[in-house]
């Protein structure tokens, strides 16, 4: 089985899409291989981003199919990220009784893509008389949260499963999606499920990642195949808007180096209300301000700085070796196996090291890189990391004071390679 390029745009059907960046080819980002340097070139797959010239959404030019892309055991678990986990828990505060009010008494909230349950449990606890349903085709992550108490669907989410979960527990007064509107293959489908799943006077919440931040952040390692969508808010606003949803809100948050979190209501309904009238401002300014934005050919010019960046990352990893430093990569991300395999700095790093359980022992896709315990507590550290998990640099940067101070080394990969 193999990939299928794109001819037209997930979310209009236009068939001009023009190409924005090419990575050559690159493994499964987030499959996590028990064996070291596994992969055949027929396990490599292009890495291409395109964007449609009608609706402006930038998507992936080389779709890998689902049954490819989520074969392994998927290795990414919410909860173990400490960053995610005061994340998402000032999420629940946000939409609990003390600030929008969004999740009250009685209510029904259906996630969709909620992983190992980490939003629900929050959510759990803000608003405790709300009734909270999650959904996730990944069993590991699905089982986390079904231990813990929680009532979790393992399925793949789609319009036919949303009409099933209709019938079980009706339609949900907030419908909450994070980073899932990416990872989707049919998007018409995906969409429309969730507007189905909303009651009237339903309230949509995603969080996706901001494509203008990725921009400004040079982050071409975002580019993987189980990121099949990128999104500004003008791309987001047309494909909700097609599948009778409407933007009344928008809020910016740091989340996978940069992302936005909406707010949508079904058309048929009164999505104007003066509830949101603060709000239907928010995703007016931020409209103008993207429409400047892309004049700035900010787009056009992110394959130079991919290419740019490659030769100056090998360049300071290089460099740290050959003074005699070891090198090794802090965090396994699923970014890290774009940034690995586009810069070629694979060779420079003696192992990787990581929090997640899942992913320990294990290697980095398509490298001999072995993935470690996170070293915080022990010697044996190496005289540099390369930070691929750079999403959490500030948090990181300040854990490991003492490992700078006793004259540890960072290489910054991006928005340009740095050495601190
Ligand atoms: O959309 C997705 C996002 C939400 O999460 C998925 N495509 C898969 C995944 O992407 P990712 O793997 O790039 O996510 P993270 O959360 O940026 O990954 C950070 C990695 O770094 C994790 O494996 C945990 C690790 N880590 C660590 O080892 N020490 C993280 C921190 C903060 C640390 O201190």
């Amino acid at each position: 089985m193999t990939w299928l390029t794109r001819a037209e745009c997930g979310s209009c059907g236009s068939s001009d899409l023009e190409l924005i960046l090419d990575l050559g080819t690159s493994p499964i980002a987030n499959e996590f291989p028990t064996e070291p340097n596994n992969i055949s070139p027929a396990a490599l797959y292009p890495l291409r981003m395109v964007q449609c010239a009608a609706c402006k959404l930038a998507q992936i030019g080389d779709v890998v199919p689902d049954e490819l892309l989520w074969r392994g055991e998927y290795g990414y678990y919410s909860s173990t990220s400490v960053a995610l986990v005061k994340h998402m828990k000032a999420y629940a505060t946000d939409l609990g009784p003390t600030r929008r009010q969004l999740v009250s008494k009685h209510d029904l909230v259906i996630e969709v893509g909620c992983n190992d349950g980490l939003l629900m449990r929050h959510l759990h606890q803000v608003e405790p008389d709300a009734r909270i349903v999650g959904v996730d085709p990944a069993k590991g992550p699905a089982a986390v949260a079904t231990g813990l108490g929680l009532d979790v669907r393992v399925a793949e989410f789609s319009r036919d499963f949303a009409d099933q979960l209709i019938g079980e527990v009706g339609r949900a007064d907030v419908v909450i999606a994070n980073n899932v509107a990416a990872h989707v293959s049919d998007l018409d489908d995906f969409l429309s499920g969730l507007t189905a799943l909303l009651s009237p006077r339903g309230t949509l919440v995603m969080e996706v990642q901001y494509l203008p931040d990725l921009l400004v952040g040079n982050g071409f390692d975002m580019l993987y195949h189980e990121h099949r969508f990128f999104y500004s808010l003008t791309s987001l606003s047309a494909a909700l808007l097609r599948r009778g949803l409407v933007l009344v809100d928008v809020e910016f948050v740091e989340t996978q180096g940069g992302s936005i979190r909406v707010f949508a209501r079904r058309v048929d309904t009164d999505a104007s209300s003066t509830a949101w009238s603060h709000g239907l401002k928010r995703v007016a300014d931020a409209l103008w301000s993207e429409s400047r934005l892309s004049d700035g050919g900010i787009l056009t010019g992110l394959q130079f700085r991919a290419d740019r960046i490659a030769s100056r990352l090998r360049a300071e990893v290089r460099s740290l070796m050959q003074a005699g430093a070891v090198i090794a990569a802090y965090g396994a991300p699923a970014k890290a196996t774009t940034l690995l395999h586009w810069t070629k700095v694979a060779p420079y790093l003696s192992w990787a090291e990581d929090t997640t359980p899942a992913k320990v022992g294990r290697f980095m896709p398509g490298t001999s890189i072995h993935i470690r315990e996170d070293s915080f507590l022990r010697d044996g550290r190496p005289d540099a990391y390369l930070l691929t998990a750079w999403n959490y640099a500030p948090y990181i940067l300040a854990k490991e004071r003492n490992y700078i101070a006793n004259g540890g080394r960072f290489v910054l990969p991006l928005p340009s390679p740095i050495t601190l």
